[in-house]
Protein backbone atom coordinates (compact mmCIF):
# COMPACT_ATOMS: atom_id res chain seq x y z
CA UNK A 1 0.00 0.00 0.00
CA UNK A 2 1.86 3.36 -1.47
CA UNK A 3 1.72 6.51 1.51
CA UNK A 4 0.59 9.74 0.32
CA UNK A 5 3.67 11.12 -0.10
CA UNK A 6 4.63 8.81 -2.41
CA UNK A 7 0.99 8.85 -4.34
CA UNK A 8 0.38 12.79 -4.35
CA UNK A 9 3.74 13.57 -4.00
CA UNK A 10 4.21 17.49 -3.25
CA UNK A 11 0.41 17.80 -3.40
CA UNK A 12 0.32 15.82 -0.67
CA UNK A 13 2.60 18.11 1.64
CA UNK A 14 1.55 21.55 0.77
CA UNK A 15 -1.82 21.58 0.12
CA UNK A 16 -2.67 23.15 3.43
CA UNK A 17 -6.75 22.74 3.31
CA UNK A 18 -7.60 20.08 5.31
CA UNK A 19 -10.50 19.25 2.57
CA UNK A 20 -7.87 18.71 0.23
CA UNK A 21 -6.48 15.69 2.47
CA UNK A 22 -9.65 14.38 3.14
CA UNK A 23 -9.96 14.03 -0.80
CA UNK A 24 -6.18 12.77 -1.68
CA UNK A 25 -7.24 10.03 1.63
CA UNK A 26 -10.26 8.89 -0.13
CA UNK A 27 -9.32 8.33 -3.31
CA UNK A 28 -6.17 6.55 -1.97
CA UNK A 29 -8.75 4.33 0.12
CA UNK A 30 -10.99 4.10 -3.41
CA UNK A 31 -8.18 3.98 -5.99
CA UNK A 32 -10.51 6.54 -7.75
CA UNK A 33 -10.18 10.56 -8.62
CA UNK A 34 -14.21 10.45 -10.15
CA UNK A 35 -16.05 13.43 -8.86
CA UNK A 36 -19.68 11.98 -10.03
CA UNK A 37 -21.43 14.80 -11.93
CA UNK A 38 -24.97 13.57 -10.51
CA UNK A 39 -27.02 15.47 -12.84
CA UNK A 40 -30.73 13.86 -11.78
CA UNK A 41 -34.05 15.64 -11.50
CA UNK A 42 -35.84 13.31 -8.18
CA UNK A 43 -33.56 12.37 -4.80
CA UNK A 44 -35.21 8.13 -5.37
CA UNK A 45 -32.96 8.47 -8.34
CA UNK A 46 -29.73 10.38 -7.08
CA UNK A 47 -29.85 7.50 -4.13
CA UNK A 48 -30.07 4.92 -6.58
CA UNK A 49 -27.23 5.94 -8.39
CA UNK A 50 -25.13 6.62 -5.57
CA UNK A 51 -25.64 3.46 -4.07
CA UNK A 52 -24.42 1.71 -6.98
CA UNK A 53 -21.24 3.90 -8.17
CA UNK A 54 -20.71 5.18 -4.52
CA UNK A 55 -17.64 2.57 -3.90
CA UNK A 56 -16.25 3.46 -6.82
CA UNK A 57 -16.09 7.03 -6.58
CA UNK A 58 -14.55 9.95 -4.23
CA UNK A 59 -16.95 13.01 -4.12
CA UNK A 60 -20.70 13.37 -5.06
CA UNK A 61 -21.04 16.96 -7.19
CA UNK A 62 -25.01 17.48 -6.96
CA UNK A 63 -27.22 20.88 -8.48
CA UNK A 64 -29.38 21.01 -6.06
CA UNK A 65 -31.90 23.27 -8.10
CA UNK A 66 -32.38 20.47 -10.95
CA UNK A 67 -34.01 18.31 -8.08
CA UNK A 68 -37.79 18.80 -8.99
CA UNK A 69 -39.01 17.12 -5.68
CA UNK A 70 -36.58 18.79 -3.70
CA UNK A 71 -37.29 18.72 0.34
CA UNK A 72 -34.50 19.72 2.75
CA UNK A 73 -36.07 16.59 5.06
CA UNK A 74 -35.94 14.69 2.35
CA UNK A 75 -32.64 15.18 0.67
CA UNK A 76 -31.31 14.03 4.13
CA UNK A 77 -31.15 10.63 1.83
CA UNK A 78 -28.81 11.79 -0.38
CA UNK A 79 -26.66 13.08 2.07
CA UNK A 80 -26.85 10.18 4.81
CA UNK A 81 -26.45 7.65 1.27
CA UNK A 82 -22.87 9.76 0.04
CA UNK A 83 -21.98 9.72 3.88
CA UNK A 84 -21.93 6.13 4.11
CA UNK A 85 -20.19 5.58 1.01
CA UNK A 86 -17.35 8.13 2.54
CA UNK A 87 -18.14 10.59 -0.63
CA UNK A 88 -17.42 14.45 0.00
CA UNK A 89 -20.62 16.37 -0.46
CA UNK A 90 -19.91 18.89 -2.96
CA UNK A 91 -22.66 21.27 -4.52
CA UNK A 92 -22.19 22.95 -7.83
CA UNK A 93 -24.57 26.21 -6.85
CA UNK A 94 -21.30 28.77 -9.24
CA UNK A 95 -22.18 31.59 -6.48
CA UNK A 96 -21.46 34.44 -8.17
CA UNK A 97 -23.02 37.45 -6.17
CA UNK A 98 -21.83 39.99 -3.98
CA UNK A 99 -20.30 38.42 -0.92
CA UNK A 100 -23.13 39.08 1.73
CA UNK A 101 -25.65 37.99 -0.48
CA UNK A 102 -23.83 34.83 -1.62
CA UNK A 103 -23.64 34.05 2.57
CA UNK A 104 -27.62 34.56 2.10
CA UNK A 105 -27.69 32.12 -0.46
CA UNK A 106 -25.69 29.39 1.58
CA UNK A 107 -28.90 29.47 3.47
CA UNK A 108 -32.36 29.75 2.11
CA UNK A 109 -34.76 26.53 0.57
CA UNK A 110 -31.56 24.33 0.32
CA UNK A 111 -29.71 25.47 2.83
CA UNK A 112 -26.64 24.34 1.10
CA UNK A 113 -24.20 25.67 4.54
CA UNK A 114 -25.79 23.11 6.38
CA UNK A 115 -24.52 19.98 4.24
CA UNK A 116 -22.16 20.64 1.93
CA UNK A 117 -18.53 20.15 2.17
CA UNK A 118 -17.72 22.10 -0.86
CA UNK A 119 -19.32 24.61 -3.15
CA UNK A 120 -18.21 26.22 -6.55
CA UNK A 121 -18.09 30.16 -7.22
CA UNK A 122 -17.13 32.40 -10.02
CA UNK A 123 -14.70 35.54 -9.27
CA UNK A 124 -16.49 37.71 -11.78
CA UNK A 125 -18.39 39.55 -8.67
CA UNK A 126 -15.09 40.38 -7.19
CA UNK A 127 -12.64 38.63 -4.28
CA UNK A 128 -15.13 39.05 -1.48
CA UNK A 129 -17.32 36.00 -2.48
CA UNK A 130 -14.96 33.07 -0.77
CA UNK A 131 -15.26 35.58 2.86
CA UNK A 132 -19.19 35.24 1.80
CA UNK A 133 -19.48 31.54 1.68
CA UNK A 134 -16.90 31.21 4.54
CA UNK A 135 -19.25 33.35 6.52
CA UNK A 136 -22.13 31.49 5.42
CA UNK A 137 -20.70 28.16 6.61
CA UNK A 138 -19.72 29.92 10.28
CA UNK A 139 -23.17 30.72 10.61
CA UNK A 140 -24.21 27.08 11.40
CA UNK A 141 -20.88 26.25 12.74
CA UNK A 142 -19.37 24.50 10.18
CA UNK A 143 -16.76 24.62 8.11
CA UNK A 144 -16.28 24.11 3.84
CA UNK A 145 -14.45 24.61 1.09
CA UNK A 146 -14.81 26.60 -2.50
CA UNK A 147 -13.42 26.14 -5.42
CA UNK A 148 -13.21 28.53 -8.01
CA UNK A 149 -14.07 28.27 -11.64
CA UNK A 150 -10.61 29.49 -13.16
CA UNK A 151 -11.44 27.31 -16.38
CA UNK A 152 -14.45 26.52 -18.19
CA UNK A 153 -14.89 23.07 -20.56
CA UNK A 154 -17.95 24.85 -22.46
CA UNK A 155 -17.62 26.75 -25.79
CA UNK A 156 -17.34 29.86 -26.20
CA UNK A 157 -16.79 31.01 -22.28
CA UNK A 158 -15.28 34.26 -21.72
CA UNK A 159 -12.85 33.30 -19.10
CA UNK A 160 -9.69 34.76 -20.58
CA UNK A 161 -5.99 34.05 -19.42
CA UNK A 162 -5.97 37.49 -17.27
CA UNK A 163 -9.30 36.40 -15.58
CA UNK A 164 -8.13 32.70 -14.59
CA UNK A 165 -4.66 34.84 -13.18
CA UNK A 166 -6.72 36.83 -11.06
CA UNK A 167 -9.06 34.09 -9.78
CA UNK A 168 -5.94 32.10 -9.06
CA UNK A 169 -4.51 34.97 -6.99
CA UNK A 170 -7.51 35.19 -4.75
CA UNK A 171 -7.48 32.09 -3.97
CA UNK A 172 -4.49 31.73 -3.28
CA UNK A 173 -5.10 34.35 -0.06
CA UNK A 174 -8.19 32.21 0.52
CA UNK A 175 -8.10 29.93 3.76
CA UNK A 176 -11.75 28.76 2.24
CA UNK A 177 -10.75 27.99 -1.25
CA UNK A 178 -9.56 24.29 -1.75
CA UNK A 179 -9.33 24.62 -5.42
CA UNK A 180 -10.24 25.45 -8.65
CA UNK A 181 -11.87 24.27 -11.99
CA UNK A 182 -10.00 23.59 -14.61
CA UNK A 183 -11.13 22.58 -18.44
CA UNK A 184 -11.10 19.19 -18.45
CA UNK A 185 -11.58 19.18 -22.09
CA UNK A 186 -7.99 20.54 -23.15
CA UNK A 187 -4.63 19.37 -21.68
CA UNK A 188 -2.71 22.17 -22.46
CA UNK A 189 -5.05 24.05 -20.85
CA UNK A 190 -4.92 22.09 -17.73
CA UNK A 191 -1.34 22.27 -17.83
CA UNK A 192 -0.89 25.80 -17.47
CA UNK A 193 -3.43 26.28 -15.15
CA UNK A 194 -1.06 23.94 -12.99
CA UNK A 195 1.74 25.72 -13.51
CA UNK A 196 0.20 29.03 -12.21
CA UNK A 197 -1.65 26.89 -9.27
CA UNK A 198 1.69 25.17 -8.08
CA UNK A 199 0.81 22.40 -5.63
CA UNK A 200 -0.77 24.10 -2.67
CA UNK A 201 -4.18 23.75 -4.20
CA UNK A 202 -6.57 21.06 -6.27
CA UNK A 203 -7.52 21.17 -9.47
CA UNK A 204 -10.64 19.70 -10.58
CA UNK A 205 -11.90 19.33 -14.19
CA UNK A 206 -15.23 18.33 -15.81
CA UNK A 207 -15.48 18.61 -19.75
CA UNK A 208 -14.12 14.52 -19.68
CA UNK A 209 -15.45 11.70 -21.17
CA UNK A 210 -14.11 8.19 -23.07
CA UNK A 211 -15.77 9.16 -25.90
CA UNK A 212 -14.06 12.61 -26.36
CA UNK A 213 -15.44 15.40 -28.71
CA UNK A 214 -18.33 17.48 -28.93
CA UNK A 215 -20.98 16.81 -25.88
CA UNK A 216 -24.76 18.37 -25.62
CA UNK A 217 -24.83 22.42 -26.38
CA UNK A 218 -21.52 23.60 -26.22
CA UNK A 219 -20.08 20.90 -23.74
CA UNK A 220 -16.12 20.08 -24.99
CA UNK A 221 -14.82 16.70 -23.92
CA UNK A 222 -11.42 15.54 -23.41
CA UNK A 223 -9.89 12.12 -22.13
CA UNK A 224 -9.70 11.43 -18.27
CA UNK A 225 -6.37 9.99 -18.57
CA UNK A 226 -5.08 13.08 -19.85
CA UNK A 227 -6.84 15.39 -17.54
CA UNK A 228 -5.20 13.96 -14.28
CA UNK A 229 -1.74 13.30 -16.54
CA UNK A 230 -2.04 17.25 -17.25
CA UNK A 231 -2.00 17.95 -13.68
CA UNK A 232 -5.98 18.03 -12.64
CA UNK A 233 -6.08 15.97 -9.12
CA UNK A 234 -10.11 14.84 -9.83
CA UNK A 235 -12.24 14.41 -12.61
CA UNK A 236 -15.80 15.63 -12.53
CA UNK A 237 -17.80 12.92 -14.85
CA UNK A 238 -21.60 13.23 -15.08
CA UNK A 239 -23.10 11.68 -18.24
CA UNK A 240 -19.89 9.09 -19.07
CA UNK A 241 -21.73 7.23 -16.06
CA UNK A 242 -25.28 8.47 -15.40
CA UNK A 243 -25.86 8.12 -18.88
CA UNK A 244 -24.14 4.87 -19.55
CA UNK A 245 -26.38 1.72 -19.86
CA UNK A 246 -24.44 0.02 -16.97
CA UNK A 247 -23.00 3.09 -14.31
CA UNK A 248 -21.59 0.59 -12.15
CA UNK A 249 -18.76 -0.54 -15.12
CA UNK A 250 -18.29 2.81 -16.44
CA UNK A 251 -17.35 4.02 -12.94
CA UNK A 252 -15.23 1.63 -12.50
CA UNK A 253 -13.31 2.38 -15.94
CA UNK A 254 -13.13 5.98 -14.91
CA UNK A 255 -11.77 5.30 -11.42
CA UNK A 256 -9.33 3.34 -13.54
CA UNK A 257 -7.71 5.43 -15.89
CA UNK A 258 -7.80 8.26 -12.90
CA UNK A 259 -5.81 6.00 -10.90
CA UNK A 260 -3.30 5.01 -13.29
CA UNK A 261 -2.56 8.39 -14.40
CA UNK A 262 -1.99 9.27 -10.91
CA UNK A 263 0.21 6.72 -9.97
CA UNK A 264 1.66 7.18 -13.91
CA UNK A 265 2.38 11.28 -13.53
CA UNK A 266 5.71 12.80 -11.94
CA UNK A 267 3.82 14.18 -9.31
CA UNK A 268 7.36 16.05 -7.89
CA UNK A 269 6.48 19.28 -9.15
O1 LIG B 1 -16.77 24.39 -16.95
C1 LIG B 1 -17.51 23.58 -16.42
C2 LIG B 1 -17.72 23.58 -15.05
C3 LIG B 1 -18.54 22.60 -14.48
S1 LIG B 1 -18.64 22.53 -12.78
N1 LIG B 1 -18.13 22.63 -17.18
C4 LIG B 1 -18.96 21.68 -16.63
O2 LIG B 1 -19.46 20.83 -17.38
N2 LIG B 1 -19.20 21.67 -15.27
C5 LIG B 1 -20.13 20.69 -14.64
O3 LIG B 1 -19.65 19.38 -14.88
C6 LIG B 1 -21.56 20.71 -15.21
O4 LIG B 1 -22.35 21.59 -14.43
C7 LIG B 1 -21.99 19.26 -15.11
O5 LIG B 1 -22.58 19.01 -13.86
C8 LIG B 1 -20.70 18.46 -15.21
C9 LIG B 1 -20.40 17.86 -16.57
O6 LIG B 1 -21.32 16.88 -16.92
P1 LIG B 1 -21.12 15.91 -18.21
O7 LIG B 1 -22.40 15.18 -18.29
O8 LIG B 1 -20.85 16.79 -19.38
O9 LIG B 1 -19.95 15.01 -17.87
Amino acid sequence: MMGGQEVWGARWKNCANPLSHRFMEIAMEKQSLVVLAADLKTISSLVKLIELVGPHISALKTHVDMVEDFDIEEWEKVVSCAKKHNLLLFEDRKFADIGKITKTQMGGIYDIRSWADLVTAHRISGPDIVDGIGAGWSDVQRVGGVFLLAQMSSRGNLLTKKYTEETIKTGKGSPHVVGYIGNGSSPEEISLLRKEVGDNQLIWTPGVNLAIGEGELGQRYGNPYDAIMSGSDGIIVGSGIHGADDPVSSAKMYAKESWKALIERDNDG
